[in-house]
């Protein structure tokens, strides 16, 4: 491996402790390793050269732990943060893996299962602020019904409006320094989850009491098992300045969520993803929420991380090239011409404006037999990527 696609702090490569921290087990079979604890899994980032660590509450602390055992383990985890200079850029709350969340969280019928996770998030709030966190994720795995029959859908809506509302709040009310970062997924665990995709969480924020304190946390995996363009998911996110976060990954197709190695699937549209990250200079946490695969011991999980970021810097190299490549720059350019006479229609309506563009004769036969060389600029994008070009 060259030097160039080392990981360096200042590329901000995170991963969750569940990531590095996953043991193999699936919905058909028991865990392939044994589990690591939380200070182990920060030296093993520390290893692979990763600049961040990310976590759920209960990645940390047990769900049953006493007041003195959470401090006995934030107390070492912070002391193994010192030691290998990771920070915690990101914190989140588990709200799906316990029993008393499967019918939802903010979400649940029941109010007394709605304001537990209230309770719980404000209390995982405080832990991830003080190790450090400055975007707090809300991942709604089972904020949704198999059956219609169960649920109100409007009703999911508003009792996840006044949860979000509630601990923006909450946050202001601390004097915390925390934004929070939406996820969305269109189903798994549950049959179907609400605000399914990136879109929908843009629309819903608007609706929301602090608009300014809520963006997202797009993941390329869940775009992708909506059969959705991720990178047109990212680009509205940016565009709105909701762009807070991302989980990057990969996933065969509409599948379940495979969570795999960034970049071990979709080169292509993995280089789309990372050309536009770093040609807009997104400045946040570029995280890994991935894991190894099944076949895997732990010199395979730190193969599958390597990979994630090594991949991420060879497509940003790529990238560097597209951009200045000469053929690709000139077919570009070729292809976003434009005409003088345009120009006056350009921009905000006015009445004059209108007339005369209701007046004006195009060409459109001429327009419609123009070839586009797509093909040919597809085609160098391709060779680029393969690495003949
Ligand atoms: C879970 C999920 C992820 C979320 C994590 C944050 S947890 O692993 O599959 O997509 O980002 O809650
Ligand atoms: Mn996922
Ligand atoms: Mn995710």
């Amino acid at each position: 491996m060259t030097n160039l696609y080392e990981p360096k702090p200042e590329h901000k490569f995170t991963f969750g402790l569940w990531t590095v921290g996953n043991t193999g087990s699936d919905p058909f079979g028991a865990a392939v390793r044994n589990k690591l604890s939380p200070v182990e899994l920060v030296h093993l980032l520390a290893e692979i050269g990763a600049y961040g660590v990310n976590f759920h509450d209960n990645d940390l602390i047990p769900f049953d732990a006493t007041p003195t055992e959470r401090d006995q383990i934030v107390r070492d985890f912070k002391r193994a943060l010192e030691e290998t200079g990771l920070v915690v850029p990101m914190a989140t709350t588990n709200l799906f893996h316990h029993p008393v969340f499967k019918d939802g969280a903010f979400t649940a019928n029941d109010p007394r299962v709605r304001k537990f996770a209230l309770q719980k998030t404000m209390r995982a709030i405080d832990l991830g602020v003080e190790l450090g966190a400055k975007i707090y994720v809300f991942w709604g795995g089972r904020e949704g019904v198999e059956s219609d029959a169960t649920k109100d859908p409007t009703a999911g809506l508003r009792r996840f409006r006044e949860a979000l509302n509630f601990l923006c709040e909450y946050v202001l009310d601390q004097g915390y320094d925390l934004k929070l970062a939406l996820e969305a997924k269109p189903n798994e665990p549950r049959g179907d989850i609400y605000l399914p995709t990136s879109g929908a969480l843009l629309g819903f924020i608007a609706t929301l009491d602090h608009p300014e304190m809520v963006g997202l946390n797009p993941e390329m995996a869940h775009e992708h098992m909506a059969g959705l363009n991720f990178l047109h998911a990212v680009a509205q996110a940016w565009e709105a300045g909701k762009l807070f976060h991302i989980d990057l990954n990969d996933q065969n197709s509409v599948r379940f969520d495979q969570d795999w190695r960034f970049g071990s699937q979709s080169l292509k549209q993995s280089f789309f993803l990372v050309k536009f990250l770093e040609n807009v200079e997104y400045s946040g946490s570029r995280h890994f929420d991935a894991h190894a695969y099944r076949t895997e011991d732990y010199e395979g999980v730190k193969d599958f991380a390597r990979g994630c970021m090594r991949t991420y810097l060879i497509l940003k190299e790529k990238a560097e090239h597209f951009n200045q490549d000469e053929e690709i720059q000139f077919l570009l350019a070729k292809i976003n011409v434009n005409d003088p006479a345009m120009e006056g229609f350009e921009g905000k309506f006015n009445p004059a404006k209108a007339k005369a563009l209701k007046a004006y004769p195009f060409d459109v036969a001429t327009l419609a037999r123009r070839g586009m060389q797509y093909e040919r600029l597809d085609q160098l994008t391709v060779d680029l990527l393969l690495g003949v070009r």
